[in-house]
């Protein structure tokens, strides 16, 4: 698989009001991008921190993915996403290699990004995603 950066990290929050705050007024990034991802049942805000980007998470409803982490876990750093050339294919070598997928291939995510997930379980622990312009 070639990986080819760390597209973001995400990090869930209780509120993104607050949290983008601390990341403007604290740390001095600027937030250029708020957007609802319906499916997912979560609020994304970005940062850009020189090409990677930070994402935080604000779950819109206790039973979505990001709901059900703070619930169980706090706030926190939920995810780590790679930028691969081609999703779909990267998450079929995945599998492959012994990885546990979560999404068989890749759907639309925040900024038009095809998207999909390893699981947890099969990666140490850190929820993996794999995200690509094209398909
Ligand atoms: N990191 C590490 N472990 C996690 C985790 C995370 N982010 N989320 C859940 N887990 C662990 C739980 O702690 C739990 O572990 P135990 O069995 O030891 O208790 C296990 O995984 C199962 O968790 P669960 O709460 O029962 O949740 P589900 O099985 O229903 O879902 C997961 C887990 C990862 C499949 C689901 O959260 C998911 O599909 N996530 C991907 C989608 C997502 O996160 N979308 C938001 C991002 C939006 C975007 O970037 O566009």
């Amino acid at each position: 698989m070639n990986i080819l950066q760390i597209e973001h990290i995400g990090i869930a929050v209780d509120s993104l009001e607050e949290s983008i705050k601390y990341y403007e007024d604290v740390l001095g990034l600027k937030c250029y991008a708020i957007e609802e991802v319906v499916d997912q049942k979560v609020k994304t805000a970005f940062f850009l921190v020189g090409t990677t980007k930070i994402e935080l998470l604000e779950s819109t409803s206790p039973e979505g993915p990001i709901g059900k982490f703070i619930a169980k876990k706090g706030q926190g750093i939920h995810h780590i996403a790679f930028a691969v050339e081609n999703a779909t294919e990267a998450l079929k070598l995945a599998e492959k290699r012994g990885a546990v997928l979560v999404d068989r291939e890749s759907r639309k995510g925040a900024e038009g990004l095809n998207i999909g997930f390893l699981h947890p379980k099969s990666t140490h622990g850190v929820l993996t995603e794999l995200c690509s312009k094209q398909k």
